[in-house]
């Protein structure tokens, strides 16, 4: 409050001070000036009286928050409006790729690797690769669980020595929304050769066991981790089979044609409306609506099955993805039995646009508690510890340095 305050009495007072300052040249230049300039002066501040009088017969402070609101909005409109001035029509008439054919990926980095023996020792290196998007949250409290966010897998990677890439660009016009995640991948994959496993998670995700690692010797001989179950995605062919909220990919030629194999159903349009359908039609349960990254990868695994599916390992021992109904309220008990879920994934949430499945309420509610209860595991190091999973206060737990 102090500091909204002192924003509106600069706001209040800009002419006063110009004025002020113009003054201060005149005063050299005479007396007669410097009484003009006292008469200014005291007419300044008499017009300052009135109008904070005037102000305050309509509560200041509403009139502080209206300035501040105005100033948020005038600014984000901006933002806003220069973003839809850069879109491009696109025509979707050419078949799309994400970019030149690659060939020979492993040996180009097998070689690259020999000539950098420095990256090829010891453990795989991972780097973790998430965002957001380029425009501000249509609710600022987005932004806000956004930081929370990043701040929850910034700790993660911390403590686990795993880079992290946060990509807020459209790197590809025609691959926004979920699938603006198949070119970043494309980019770090050939511009990283050090990095042996790409992991993308999504923004609504939270890690919410920081001590748990990826068990990478598991995987020898798979290209791909993605959360699933295998039955799911053969037996009932559900599209909700596995979940591309968080998968790993190996980088490796494989990976650079399961991309371009799974791409086709992403360019926005009329192509994404018309994968949309064909998805609909072909998955169980899924509701009607444009292509989206997920059931394309679930499409591709049914229905290419012998190309793809030997090397694609289906993780359901852990949680690489949480789905967060029927875990977040059970933070409590998880820590009783010394088992918490890995990640905790907000499906259904869209606390940046507002528009998801559930309530803007019970989102929230949830996503400060998963929060919290990560940022317990890393506080308790340091001896301190939330109030409570739903308060952002602290508290002291032990008296050692
Ligand atoms: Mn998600």
């Amino acid at each position: 409050m102090a500091l909204k305050r002192v924003s509106s009495a600069s706001a209040v007072l800009p002419t006063t001070t110009t004025r002020g300052g113009r003054a201060a040249r005149r005063r050299q230049q005479g007396s007669r000036r410097g009484r003009n300039l006292s008469i200014t002066v005291i007419c300044g501040v008499i017009t300052v009286l009135v109008l904070r009088g005037t102000i305050g017969l309509r509560l200041p402070e509403t009139v502080i928050t209206n300035h501040a609101e105005e100033t948020n909005h005038r600014i984000i409109a901006q933002i806003r409006s220069s973003e839809e001035n850069v879109h491009e029509i696109t025509t979707n008439n050419h078949t799309y790729t994400l970019g030149p054919k690659i060939v020979n990926w492993d040996g180009l980095r097998q070689r690259w690797l020999q000539e950098n023996p420095v990256f090829s020792n010891g453990k795989p290196r991972i780097l973790l690769a998430t965002g957001s998007q380029p425009i501000p949250c249509d609710h600022p409290i987005g932004d806000h669980y956004l930081l929370k966010s990043v701040k929850n897998k910034i700790d993660y990677c911390r403590i686990h020595s795993i880079e992290i890439v946060y990509n807020m660009a459209h790197l590809d016009e025609e691959m926004s929304g979920y699938w603006a995640k198949l070119p970043l991948i494309r980019k770090l994959m050939v511009t990283h050769l050090d990095v042996e496993w790409i992991w993308w998670i999504d923004s609504d995700a939270f890690f919410t066991d920081i001590a748990f690692e990826i068990p990478l010797s598991k995987y020898e001989g798979y290209n791909m981790v993605v959360h699933g179950y295998p039955n799911l995605l053969f037996d009932e062919k559900s599209w909700i089979a596995l979940n591309t909220g968080s998968f790993l990919l190996r980088n490796c030629q494989w990976s650079l044609d399961l991309l371009d194999a799974w791409a086709p159903m992403g360019p926005k349009g009329r192509v994404r409306d018309k994968a949309g359908k064909i998805l609909t039609e072909n998955l169980k349960d899924r509701p009607s609506f444009e292509a989206e990254d997920q059931s394309a990868l679930i499409y591709l695994l049914i229905s290419r099955r012998d190309e793809w599916m030997d090397k694609v390992f289906l993780e359901n021992s852990y949680y690489l993805h949480g789905y967060w109904v029927g875990l977040v309220d059970r933070y409590e008990e998880f820590s009783e039995k010394l088992h918490l879920p890995f990640i905790t994934h907000f499906v259904g949430c869209k606390p940046c646009t507002g528009y998801g499945d559930y309530t803007f309420e019970s989102c929230l509610r949830s996503m400060e508690r998963a929060f919290n209860f990560a940022d317990n595991q890393l506080l308790e190091m340091y001896g301190y510890r939330h109030r409570g999973l739903s308060s952002p206060n602290v508290k002291r737990i032990t008296n050692r340095i």
